[in-house]
């Protein structure tokens, strides 16, 4: 794999800026954030009003634990437009989930907010290796997902050679890589594999490809999946973070030299980590879910958001700014199996490492005889592996979650193709457990 450590002189200041300077920064914009939110959205007056707090109350970085939470049905209950802080006629772009259970959560950026929003996803390219004039192919979703307008608007401001080829019609995918020879790729890991797949099935070499570097995000990957793709591609793999609710693509990006951890962009993202049962603060350096405050969004200022991720706050190395661990998953993606906790990261840990399985898995939840149970589907790495080789790797997985995880699941092996793919996020989870 090259080496694509990018030019310090190519860095934004605040890249290396000493921590006091940043520090200062966040708790100007902070105090600017949380006042406009105040004085903007009638729900955050509503809200700190009744924690009985207010934006002069800030007078340090730590003072922000005092304000309420916002959580994902405040933007609901809002829905479409209550929590924007301009008028409509200064909404440049409005993003929006896909809602798979009630109201969509619907977002909006000014023109000023699009520009940062360009120059954090920017920020976040160049930290994965790629500069001014390489080309990218980039297959996130365009649309009401974030994902390929993010990707797009930080390609633009870098100057890179942008293929908006967005998710979908896979055989195009990989002729299109063949014949453009893109520097990089952005992309879910769960359709990188689907991509993976079709360079199979074309008879193609995925490692004689122009592709320097892989950007993926938008779902949880393990250390595993990164390597499986490293290889794969012979490409470095990095992993880039962002939820619409805060901006989108670009909250905080591996940077390609370290792929320690995920810098956050902190000039423009607080983060927090706290405790999901009580709300307190967690320790330094503990796990917990993640919270953001937004410090120069116009449109929609967003203060103390739960996100629901689970992570921890590390000290910068490649950057001053800190990092994130790799998100081990979603809090509500926790599978609770017989007592249990249990996240598909887990399960995708120990299926990378059986020898004879593709990196494709669902898990089944069902409650026959009133006990949880988790069937795990995946399949062979290729056609023609018998049915004793099969069973051999069905019963090795299980071992291997038992043994770490400490559950006990069954495993199906299917022929190729036979587990679901993803365009964009994988569904790993499907509950077929009745609802109580
Ligand atoms: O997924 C934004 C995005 C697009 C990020 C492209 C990276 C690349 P949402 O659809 O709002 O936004 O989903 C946000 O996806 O709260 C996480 O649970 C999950 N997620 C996003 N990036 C990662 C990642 C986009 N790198 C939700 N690792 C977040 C693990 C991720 N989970």
């Amino acid at each position: 794999m090259k080496d694509l450590t990018p030019a310090k002189s190519t860095l934004d200041a605040v890249e290396t800026a000493s921590r006091d300077e940043i520090s200062a920064l966040q708790l100007d914009r902070l105090k600017w954030s949380l006042r406009h939110a105040y004085d903007n959205v009638p729900f955050y007056k509503t809200s700190f009003d009744a924690a009985g707090i207010h934006p002069d109350d800030l007078r340090s970085l730590s003072d922000l634990a005092k304000f309420p939470f916002t959580v994902k049905t405040d933007l609901r209950d809002n829905y479409p437009f209550g929590m924007f802080a301009v008028p409509r006629n200064q909404v440049a772009r409005i993003h929006a989930s896909s809602g798979t259970t009630g109201q969509p959560t619907v977002v909006g950026y000014t023109k000023r907010d699009l520009d940062h929003w360009g120059s954090v996803v920017a920020r976040s390219l160049r930290a994965s290796g790629l500069k001014t004039g390489d080309m990218l192919h980039n297959a996130y979703g365009y649309g009401l997902f974030t994902g390929g307008l993010g990707i797009h608007l930080g390609a633009d401001a870098l100057g890179l050679s942008t293929v908006p080829i967005s998710g979908g019609m896979t055989p195009r995918q990989v002729r299109l890589i063949e014949d453009f020879r893109p520097n990089g790729i952005t992309v879910t890991p769960s359709y990188a594999l689907s991509i993976l797949d079709e360079y199979a099935r074309q008879g193609l070499d995925p490692r004689a490809s122009s592709l320097d570097v892989g950007i993926f995000g938008a779902e949880p990957w393990t250390n595993a999946m990164r390597h499986e793709i490293e290889q794969a591609f012979d490409m470095h793999a990095v992993d880039i973070y962002g939820l619409s609710e805060v901006m989108g693509p670009g909250v905080a990006c591996e940077c390609v030299e370290t792929k320690d951890g995920l810098h956050i962009w902190e000039d423009h993202f607080y983060p927090e980590v706290i405790n999901p049962e009580t709300g307190a603060l967690v320790e330094d350096g503990e796990q917990g879910e993640l919270v953001f405050t937004s410090l120069t969004k116009e449109a929609f200022p967003i203060i103390r958001y739960r996100t629901r991720d689970l992570t921890r706050l590390l000290a910068g190395t490649a950057r001053s700014m800190r990092r994130m661990e790799k998100i081990t998953g979603r809090s509500d993606d926790m599978i609770i199996l017989r007592g249990v906790n249990v996240f598909p990261t887990q399960i995708e840990e120990a299926l990378m490492a059986i020898p004879g399985l593709a990196p494709h898995f669902q898990i089944e939840l069902s409650k026959p005889d009133r006990m949880d149970q988790m069937r795990v589907f995946c399949e062979v790495a290729e056609a023609g592996i018998g049915a004793q080789a099969r069973s051999d790797a069905a019963r090795a997985l299980a071992a291997s979650v038992k043994q770490t995880v400490g559950i006990s699941i069954s495993v199906e092996v299917f022929d190729v193709g036979g587990v679901a793919r993803s365009e964009g996020k994988a569904v790993r989870i499907v509950d077929k457990r009745p609802k109580t």
